[in-house]
């Protein structure tokens, strides 16, 4: 399988994210992409391939206009206001209040985000367009034949609104393939987000459409992030009433249980008879994750990604989380070894 991958994903180092009332260092750090790099070129999965340029349109497919402004132009607009941190949003649209675009960069700050724990500072947004790009590449291999595409993409996306940042995302990348897909002549796309968090973005973006299903396994929103999306009930709306699927689960879960909703997924994905797959890839689920709590193990990977090849699917895999550095190489590779029947 090939992998794309971009060294400007490095652009995106900020030296802080708001957890438990600290700056910490971000569990979100550049040493994910390189470690999973390192395992690639070490069990030899295939070749390696930067990303094409693909501009601001297909982006823009699924982002409003003035979201990619606004990213584009925040940190000089912080800078310019002379503010001696990176750019952390403070202040929210709190019930009651207007849905309005305010001029001061804290108030547009607040109105284009989700959460404080992604702070911006210089590169970001150079690494979350780089990100797209490696998406996109990988759906244009797929696209031209390949069966299968790794996109190495650092930052995640998977979070990532319409006009909303956060969780670490910017550009919902494995939204902006699905779209590429629908753009190109395919009728139905599935995108199934195996990340241990909500794909809330992904969620959003399609949930009043029938055309791209979407599917999220993940931790129980009443117990972790997002917090207010992704519970069962959930199911779309309008032309997408019966088009997302949610499955929650508790702590503690292991592969013997997740893998029961996965099972459900697959079959969902089976009667949607889609043209294409995107895995919205975290492997944050890992039993040593340190922000997460299931308990898969390294060895669960291989089934994983054996499990989705059997779709019979042309499939692009997107990478969303994993923090546990030192196995996220293992993990994530794994699930292409597992896919490839390594
Ligand atoms: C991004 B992805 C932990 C802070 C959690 C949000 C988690 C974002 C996960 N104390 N911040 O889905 O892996
Ligand atoms: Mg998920
Ligand atoms: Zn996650």
């Amino acid at each position: 399988m090939k992998t794309v991958f971009s060294p400007l994903h490095s652009r995106r180092n900020v030296k802080t994210e708001l957890d438990g009332g600290l700056l910490i260092e971000p569990h979100e750090k550049p040493s994910r992409a390189e470690t999973i790099l390192s395992r690639v070129k070490s069990q030899a999965l295939g070749e390696i391939l930067a990303p094409e340029e693909f501009g601001l349109e297909p982006v823009k497919r699924v982002h409003t206009a003035d979201y990619v402004t606004f990213l584009e132009n925040c940190w000089e607009e912080w800078v310019a206001a002379d503010k001696r941190g990176e750019a952390i949003p403070t202040f929210w649209v709190g019930r009651g209040m207007r849905h309005r675009v305010p001029k001061d960069i804290d108030g547009r700050l607040g109105f284009y985000s989700m959460g404080a724990d992604s702070s911006i500072s210089e590169g970001t947004w150079e690494a979350a367009r780089a990100s797209a790009n490696v998406a996109l590449t990988a759906q244009k291999l797929v696209a031209g034949g390949e069966r299968a595409a790794f996109a190495l993409c650092r930052p995640p996306g998977h979070h990532a609104h319409a006009d909303v940042f956060g969780g670490y995302c910017f550009f919902n990348n494995a939204a902006i393939t699905a779209q590429a897909f629908r753009d190109q002549g395919y009728e139905r796309v599935a995108i199934l987000d195996v990340d241990f968090h909500h794909g809330n973005g992904t969620q959003a973006i399609f949930y009043d459409r029938s055309d791209v299903l979407t599917i999220s396994l993940h931790g129980d929103p009443d117990l972790v992030f997002p917090h207010f999306l992704g519970f069962e009930e959930e199911t779309g709306e309008g032309e997408g009433e019966g088009y997302n699927l949610n499955i929650v689960y508790p702590p503690g879960t292991p592969y013997s249980k997740w893998s029961m909703g996965l099972e459900t997924a697959c079959q969902r994905i089976e009667t949607f008879r889609p043209e294409a797959l995107i895995v919205a890839l975290g492997v944050d689920t890992f039993e040593e994750d340190p922000i997460s709590f299931f308990k898969l193990r390294s060895a669960d990977y291989l089934a994983l990604g054996k499990r989705i090849e059997q779709l019979g699917l042309p499939t692009v895999f997107t990478m969303e989380g994993g923090y546990d550095v030192d196995a996220i190489g293992v993990n994530a590779v794994n699930v292409m070894q597992g896919f490839e029947g390594v």
